[in-house]
């Protein structure tokens, strides 16, 4: 998969080059791409912003240097999708179809009171949120739809772990997980794991699941 990132802060992506992210780009997984706006504002200044029309506090991104940016990067298969919190929510499903569906992603950060709307009715596919909250900028989100499409190209995850088997997936949260050592600070790890009967394990898991759903996100089982 391609992914474009268009921002205003190319230095906030150095992050991903650390960790399962920067080994996937590595392996040839992903090729991501930081693309200054700044470099499309077509004046000596590199002004990208103005005030808003009719008034109001801060500023808008011109449509300019962003309509620019964003043909520069485009072709045939590029899915255009900018960060907003009026987009549709990033959930698991969500997620996985992005990645299923799309070999050519494009993620527009805004920042300051957004961009020129006009942007988003010429260029933009989807709007996508990562949730009901407020953040200076797109970049963020950006990161967090990156890392969590890129658990889902093949290459990315070690070995056997599958993102079939975990939170999200069948709507339950993940069962709760424990290493060594057996006893921590007087609390011992669950019996059931350490008897070596993996039929017993896997029924203890299940049945996990639903407890800690009922227990963290009740609001996830009144979807079944
Ligand atoms: C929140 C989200 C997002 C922002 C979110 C335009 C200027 C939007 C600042 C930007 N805040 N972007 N994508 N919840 N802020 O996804």
């Amino acid at each position: 998969m391609k992914i474009d990132i268009l921002t205003l802060f190319p230095e906030m992506f150095d992050a991903l080059n650390a960790s399962l992210i920067g080994k996937a780009q590595d392996k040839g997984a992903v090729q991501i791409n930081i693309v200054n706006i700044r470099d499309f504002s077509g004046n000596k200044h590199g002004k990208v912003d103005d005030y808003p029309f009719g008034g109001g506090d801060g500023m808008v991104m011109m449509p300019g240097p962003l309509y620019d940016a964003i043909e520069s990067v485009k072709d045939d298969d590029a899915y255009v999708i900018y960060m907003s919190p009026k987009g549709t929510p990033l959930v698991q499903k969500k997620v996985e179809n992005l990645a299923k569906n799309y070999t050519h992603l494009v993620l527009v950060c805004g920042h300051y009171e957004g961009i020129d709307e006009r942007v988003i009715e010429l260029c933009v596919d989807e709007q996508i949120s990562i949730g009901d909250f407020v953040l200076t900028g797109g970049e963020i989100p950006a990161m967090a739809l990156v890392d969590s499409v890129l658990r889902f190209l093949p290459n990315v995850l070690h070995n056997e772990h599958s993102t079939a088997e975990e939170s999200f997936s069948d709507g339950y949260l993940e069962y709760p997980q424990y290493t060594r050592p057996r006893e921590f600070k007087g609390l011992e790890v669950p019996e059931v794991l350490v008897n070596g009967n993996h039929k017993e394990i896997a029924k203890w898991r299940e049945e996990q699941k639903i407890e800690q759903t009922k227990k963290y996100r009740p609001d996830l089982l009144d979807k079944k």
